[in-house]
């Protein structure tokens, strides 16, 4: 009986390495909150994998809080999902070691992330950096996540080699976890380079849109978007045309509207009306979010009790697998 009503788990998390993005808010957590109902939601604030970078310490703290201001600001109920930090759990750190000790040198070494971050990174290729992975893997294992939300599926495949290495040593520890691919996975793309994600770190500071941006800023950023140079400045979808492609499927996600009536509706209209529009509706969109994080941000109480109880329901389900794992591998128990 309790098995067969047992709601799936998902996990997944964004590092507070920089402000929350348009691209992750469309991308990640709007989706989140449409799971929240028929699933076992666990959001993390990852800030263990945050320093495998090195932070300013008084922006790292203010931006977990603030991450998770504007988590329950996109939507995000705290009651209905276990929202927490990860720093909060000792076991993802605990899992993590153990973790790296089944992680072959080989395998990490073939990870496109790694390869990207320490050439961004080439003064500080730490071996945390490395293990990422390995500590991945911890947090999803822990909570015998059934579905990762993510975009990179590489990192939920290592995971689950991991486990399978794992659970095929000690028998069936590790829940083997899949990816998945939101029905309608908004990929949003960086609004000056539309060939590149939408990112924290893409160098043209216009290419990016914050959640906690300022109307006047988001403004100048989509009237400085790039678009292309077609006669005509025709309004449609198609792939030779990324950056109007982008611009529109923003436009959907604002709105509602499909991509059809949105070539529609801006018919004959040219980009220099067509920009400003959609800026305008992620002003819109974005507006009631920002205020929401802004009142909540001032209530330092309300997110630390919020937090307090995110960890200790976290760490309840963590410390379960944690056990099991220590037993199994031999460690003596007390
Ligand atoms: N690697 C991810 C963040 C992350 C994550 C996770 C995502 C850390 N642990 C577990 C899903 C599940 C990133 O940097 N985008």
């Amino acid at each position: 009986m309790e098995e067969a009503a047992r709601k799936k788990i998902i996990f997944s998390g964004i590092q507070p390495s920089g402000d929350l993005t348009l691209g992750s808010y469309m991308g990640a957590i709007k989706n989140w909150v449409a799971l929240s109902d028929e699933y076992e939601c666990y959001y993390c604030i990852v800030d263990m994998h945050a320093i495998t970078v090195r932070q300013v310490p008084a922006d790292l703290r203010r931006r977990a809080l603030s991450q998770l201001a504007q988590y329950i600001a996109c939507g995000l109920d705290p009651k209905k999902n276990t929202l927490f930090i990860q720093s909060h759990v000792p076991a993802h750190a605990q899992l993590g070691w153990v973790l790296d000790c089944y992680t072959m040198f080989g395998e990490l070494s073939r990870m496109t992330q790694f390869k990207d971050k320490s050439s961004k990174n080439a003064d500080n290729i730490n071996a945390g950096l490395f293990t990422y992975p390995a500590l991945m893997a911890a947090d999803i294992l822990l909570y015998q996540t059934d579905l990762v939300p993510v975009d990179q599926k590489q990192h939920v495949e290592i995971c689950r080699d991991i486990a399978m290495r794992f659970n095929n040593i000690y028998g069936d520890v590790f829940t083997i976890p899949d990816p998945y691919i939101p029905p309608t996975g908004a990929r949003i793309m960086s609004l000056t380079s539309p060939e590149n994600k939408m990112s924290k770190s893409d160098k043209d500071p216009g290419g990016c849109i914050y959640i906690m941006q300022s109307p006047d800023d988001i403004m100048r950023c989509f009237k400085r978007a790039v678009t292309d140079s077609e006669t005509g400045h025709c309004v449609y979808a198609c792939p030779e045309k990324l950056g109007v492609t982008n611009l529109m499927q923003i436009y959907s996600v604002c709105t509602g509207k499909t991509m059809d009536e949105i070539e529609a509706e801006f018919d004959g209209m040219g980009y220099g009306a067509f920009k400003p529009a959609v800026g305008e509706a992620v002003v819109e969109t974005l507006r009631p979010i920002r205020e929401e994080a802004e009142r909540l941000m001032k209530d330092k109480a309300y997110l630390e009790d919020i937090l307090r109880d995110g960890a200790e329901r976290a760490a309840y389900a963590a410390n379960r697998t944690l056990r099991k794992v220590y037993k199994k591998i031999g460690f003596v128990q007390i």
